[in-house]
Order: C-alpha cells, then structure tokens, then sequence
C-alpha cells in the first residue's frame, strides 16, 4: 500500500465543509442550477456576502473536539466562486465581497497550529460561472451555448492556474477532493494528476477526479454509501451529510441523530474505511448549532469510549 495514503487511514475521520457563496440565497450547493439563475445576477449574490462570524480557530477546534483529524473545504464549487484570494479569476470571495477576506488562508494557519490536516474540494469540470466550462451533464445552457465552448481555455485559464495557487500558496494540501469528472477526457484527466503530483507530490487525490478506472489515490463511494473490507486495493472513505444536504440550505431539516453518527463512524472504521462527515456554514461564517451540537456529541462519545 501507497505509504503517502498512510496519515489518511491512520486520521479515519474528517470534516468536510461545503461553504460558499450559495449560503446567502441558503438553499443548498446547487441554487444557482436548480433556479437556473443568470451568471450577472448570481454575480450580485457576492455584495451580501459578509461572513464577520467566521472564526477559523473555532471551526478547527470544533473538528478536533469531534476526533477529526483533517478539513476538506470547498475552494471552488460548481457555481464557481473561489473561496480564497484567486489571482486567476477574480469571482472570489476577496475580491468581490464586502468581506475581503481569505477564510482559507486563515484557515491554513489555524490548522498548522493544531495539527489538523487542511485539504480542499474543487469542481474541475463543472463551473457555472465560466463561459467554456464543459460536464456530460449539468452546464450553464441558460447565459453559454454548448457549440461555442471551448473547453481548453476553462482548463488552462482557471482550473489549473486555480489548483496551482492551492498547492503553492496554503503550504502542505493534504488532499484534493475532485467531483463530478462527467465528459472529462482521459488525457486531461492524466494532465490534472500530473500538475498535482508536479506541485505537491504528496498531496492526494480521490477517485472522483476521473470517471476512468482506478484513478486516484483512494475511492471517494457514493454519498452516504458505505463500502467493504477489501473490495478494492486502494483505502476508501464514505462522505456524508449531517441532514440530507451539503451546502447551508434553511429548507432541509432532517438530521441525523448523534446516536445514528456514532454508529455510522463505528460502521466505517469498522470495515476499513474513513468518514467524511459535512457541515454547511452559514452566511455568518458560523457552522449551524443543530451540526455542531452533533459534532461534539460524537467526539464526547469516542474519548469516553478510547480507554477500555
Ligand atoms: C457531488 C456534488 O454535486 C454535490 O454538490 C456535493 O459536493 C457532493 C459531495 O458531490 O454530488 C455527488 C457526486 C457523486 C455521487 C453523489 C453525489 N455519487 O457517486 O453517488
């Protein structure tokens, strides 16, 4: 086995955090498609954007109290907009919120200092927000014609030069969770490997990063899917939701009770394999109460339960 994917099986849990600018309008990550909302106005979303509550320390500390040991946080999601300072397109929330802030650089810094391992999601393929952005399925058809993409101008002018800033401007990346690779050729799936492993080699990458076979480091399963021991070579994490959705949504109030949590993680680690359980902050910057109350229930759970 891969010794780079060691700190990974060894850590077996981790906070996935979906936060982005589809917190304002608080109806889950996929807003802007569902609701087929025009790029200029989504755009406008931005000017209410003010997270002042965010606390990167708080949410590290919330992470570890819950027995966490690495953060995988949405750099870029499909609508997008970069949750850090990008030099490479400036739909990002430095540059065009009243914010002005980068919440991942604060959040780099908080980890180094307690030993969480920082690792970001990014939507490769698809992004809402440029024009020659292209997936198998799910586009912006409503402000871009599917006959004038040109999808090499979205890989080499964001997708790359944006996973470059992220391996070389937030020190060690832990891992970087891919999603969604529909009508990603197997060259420019090869070509996204190499520019990770060319920047950060030791930097993993999940199996969502290519509808190939046997892509990436670990297996990403389906959402909420729990796999079995020994089934494929390579270790692998089930990512899951607290409620029944990813990014802030007021809607959705189904939880998940922490007694359910619990033995979710035991099932999991039980079987050989980690969990990726998600919070979705709110447009404060505060990770919602309901989701922390859980988090710290679990985390209470496992250290009663560590001296036997
Ligand atoms: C994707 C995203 O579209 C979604 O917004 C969220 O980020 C989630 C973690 O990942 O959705 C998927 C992708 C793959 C599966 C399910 C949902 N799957 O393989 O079952």
């Amino acid at each position: 086995r891969d010794p780079r994917t060691a700190w990974w099986t060894q850590g077996r849990f981790g906070m996935f955090i979906h936060w982005g600018l589809y917190a304002v309008p608080a109806q889950g990550e996929w807003f802007m498609y569902a609701s087929r909302t025009p790029v200029r106005e989504y755009e406008n979303l931005a000017e209410q954007f003010n997270p002042t509550e965010f606390n990167a320390q708080a949410w590290v500390a919330l992470a570890k109290e819950a027995g966490m040991r690495y953060i995988v946080i949405t750099a870029k999601h499909h609508d997008g907009f970069a949750m850090y300072r990008s030099k490479a397109d400036a739909f990002n929330i430095a540059d065009a919120t009243p914010f002005g802030r980068d919440p991942l650089k604060e959040l780099a810094e908080a980890c180094e200092e307690a030993g969480v391992v920082l690792c970001f999601y990014y939507s490769h393929v698809i992004d809402w927000h440029h024009p020659h952005a292209l997936h198998k399925e799910h586009n912006n058809t409503w402000d871009y014609k599917l006959e004038e993409k040109r999808f090499q101008e979205y890989w080499e002018g964001k997708a790359k030069p944006q996973i470059k800033e992220l391996l070389t401007e937030y020190g060690r990346v832990g891992l970087l969770w891919f999603d969604t690779a529909g009508g990603l050729s197997e060259e420019d799936s090869k070509d996204i490997v190499r520019h990770v492993q060319s920047l950060q080699p030791d930097c993993l990458i999940n199996s969502r990063v290519s509808h190939y076979m046997g892509m990436g480091d670990f297996v990403s399963k389906g959402d909420n899917e729990i796999g079995m021991s020994g089934e494929d070579a390579r270790p692998w994490e089930t990512p899951m939701t607290l409620n029944q959705s990813w990014g802030y949504t007021t809607k959705d109030q189904v939880w998940k009770t922490a007694d359910t949590l619990i033995r979710k993680l035991v099932n999991v680690i039980g079987k050989g394999g980690n969990l990726l359980l998600n919070v979705g902050p709110t447009p404060q910057g505060t990770i919602p109460e309901l989701s922390a109350e859980r988090l710290r229930e679990v985390g209470e759970w496992t250290r009663r339960n560590a001296e036997a």
